[in-house]
């Protein structure tokens, strides 16, 4: 994968679409407290990686994420410490503070759809929150609701996780606290998105602690976007039926047409996207940056 030569960085990990540097200091040594989060152009869907890439998703995301950590600052403190980044990787990377990371993926819902709503199906609660019934697929939620996941390895898919397996890796306050948090920021998040037409289904978060123990939670990783996210485009947001991805609608149109000539369910890799959709789908991820922030890209 695109492990790139940076100036000043050793390459430490790679996810599906972003990728960790470390900082090298003067000495030779690695700087241990920060970290370099480079975010890729690289998309997924159907669990396949696209060829070719999509331009600018990676800066798209970066600078969304960086503008909710601002409206998110008075909930919850960041790990940002600098936009200032080697060219090769310019506002698609951020310095962060290394953080020991929480075992847990913090997830709150909002609307019932996937695996909440295959929950909901079966028991009438998503997490063991029970909800009112007669909620169908794009549901609004009476409030949102923490449904977190163990973190699987890269390729495996993650767990649901009980209140008490929460509890058990993070102990009752900190449990409790990142469940609070998670909620809030989604809250926070669709109280700011409802006036500019996106709906925030779900989200993933991320929160890491200072290594010497100091402080508390703090919020890592990427917060709020299409990635780590469900948007969906408010004004087509209607109960009772799967609503369309507001950034990868496109891309899975096009692969489940007969124009793509591909066979999900054969198992071979899905072919090259063609031009027309690549366009389409990073017009849809600047639109989404456009409208959240109310800014230009
Ligand atoms: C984030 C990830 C990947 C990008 C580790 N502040 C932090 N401190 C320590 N660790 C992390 C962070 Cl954000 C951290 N990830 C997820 C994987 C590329 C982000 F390959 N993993």
């Amino acid at each position: 994968m695109s492990t790139l030569d940076l100036p000043g960085y050793t390459h430490v990990y790679s996810g599906k679409v972003r990728d960790l540097y470390a900082p090298v200091g003067p000495d030779g040594e690695v700087v241990p407290d920060q970290l370099l989060l480079v975010a890729s152009n690289r998309l997924s869907a159907y669990d396949w990686m696209m060829s070719p890439e999509i331009p600018d998703k990676g800066a798209v995301l970066t600078r969304l994420s960086l503008w909710w950590f601002d409206q998110l600052s008075d909930l919850v403190p960041n790990h940002v410490v600098s936009t200032d980044v080697p060219e090769a990787v310019a506002g698609r990377a951020v310095l962060v503070r290394k953080l020991d990371m929480l075992r847990v993926e913090a997830i709150a819902r909002a609307y019932l759809t996937g695996g909440g709503l295959e929950e909901y199906r079966e028991k009438g609660s998503v997490s063991g929150v029970p909800l009112p019934d007669g909620l169908v697929d794009g549901s609004k939620l009476p409030e949102p609701v923490f449904t977190p996941t163990t973190k699987a390895p890269v390729g495996e898919h993650d767990l649901p996780m009980s209140p008490a397996e929460v509890e058990a890796e993070l102990g009752a306050d900190v449990a409790a606290e990142v469940s609070r948090l998670t909620r809030a920021i989604l809250a926070r998040g669709n109280e700011i998105a409802a006036d500019r037409g996106v709906v925030i289904a779900d989200t993933k978060v991320e929160f890491g602690v200072s290594p010497d123990g100091s402080g508390g939670l703090v919020l890592a990783d990427e917060v709020l976007t299409p990635d780590s996210s469900r948007f969906w485009p408010a004004e087509l947001w209607e109960p009772g039926h799967p609503q369309p991805s507001y950034d990868k609608q496109f891309v899975r149109d096009w692969l489940t047409s007969s124009e793509s000539g591909w066979d999900r369910k054969a198992g071979g890799p899905p072919p090259e996207l063609p031009a027309h959709v690549v366009e389409q789908t990073r017009a849809k991820y600047v639109e989404a940056y456009e409208r959240l922030t109310g800014e230009t890209f």
